[in-house]
């Protein structure tokens, strides 16, 4: 059985748990705790060098980054599909960028209001969270006319939603509505909420993972 390596807080992690969910895969969860430094154990630097979760173990094949790990399961597992067909090579490149953008430029922006909400009130600096809340709304407001024009990011349900939905669910307990003035956002996150995937996805809290 696949063994996955991951901190249920983690929203890397929860994005290939959907994968996962979604492609109907058991697997083992083996929990490392980054809050007790278990990431940079001897064993675990042994999987993941860079001393990162998620990581995925398949018989004798270790694939860590949630990206590379949703491309594995791709590639092994192909039903159902989270990734526009082979062939359709323009949609599976947006969904990539869109996938790549949650990752790298949405979800640590999120993380990084976390990190200043998490402070006594009296600590928190004004203008970084305005800063925080200018970029959030900005990507909500560019997601909002892109939905404009389809159900999901690609056209169909894919990687490009699902790296987006650990950190969307935890606006609106960092004071943002994602779907206020948004109807495009709005019923695309009842789309996404409508999937078991999603429903059943463990760890989603506004507390703030360091360096995240
Ligand atoms: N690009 C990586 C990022 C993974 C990542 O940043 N994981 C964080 C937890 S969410 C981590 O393991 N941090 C280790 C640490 O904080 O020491 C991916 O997509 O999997």
């Amino acid at each position: 059985m696949m063994k996955l390596y991951d901190f249920l807080p983690c929203p890397f992690g929860q994005k290939v748990r959907i994968v996962l969910a979604e492609k109907g895969l058991s697997y083992e969860f083996v929990q490392i705790d980054l809050a007790a430094g278990d990431q940079r154990k001897p064993d675990f630097l042994r999987l993941n060098p860079f001393g990162r979760v998620p990581v995925l173990v398949d018989e004798d094949i270790t694939v860590y980054d949630s990206t590379i790990i949703a491309e594995y399961l791709e590639d092994e597992y192909p039903e159902p599909p989270l990734l526009p067909a082979i062939g359709s090579s323009a949609l599976r490149a947006r969904a990539r960028t869109w996938e790549d953008f949650a990752d790298t430029s949405f979800t640590p922006q999120v993380g990084q209001l976390m990190g200043e909400m998490a402070k006594p009130e009296s600590d928190r600096d004004a203008a970084r969270l305005q800063r925080y809340h200018r970029s959030i709304e900005q990507v909500l407001n560019f997601l909002n006319h892109e939905l404009q024009k389809q159900e999901f990011l690609a056209i169909q349900f894919s990687v490009a939603d699902i790296a987006f939905v650990p950190r969307v669910l935890v606006l609106r307990d960092l004071g943002i509505e994602p779907g206020h003035n948004r109807p495009s956002v709005e019923a695309w996150m009842r789309r996404l909420l409508d999937r078991p995937s999603i429903q059943s996805l463990e760890g989603v809290t506004i507390e703030p993972l360091a360096g995240i």
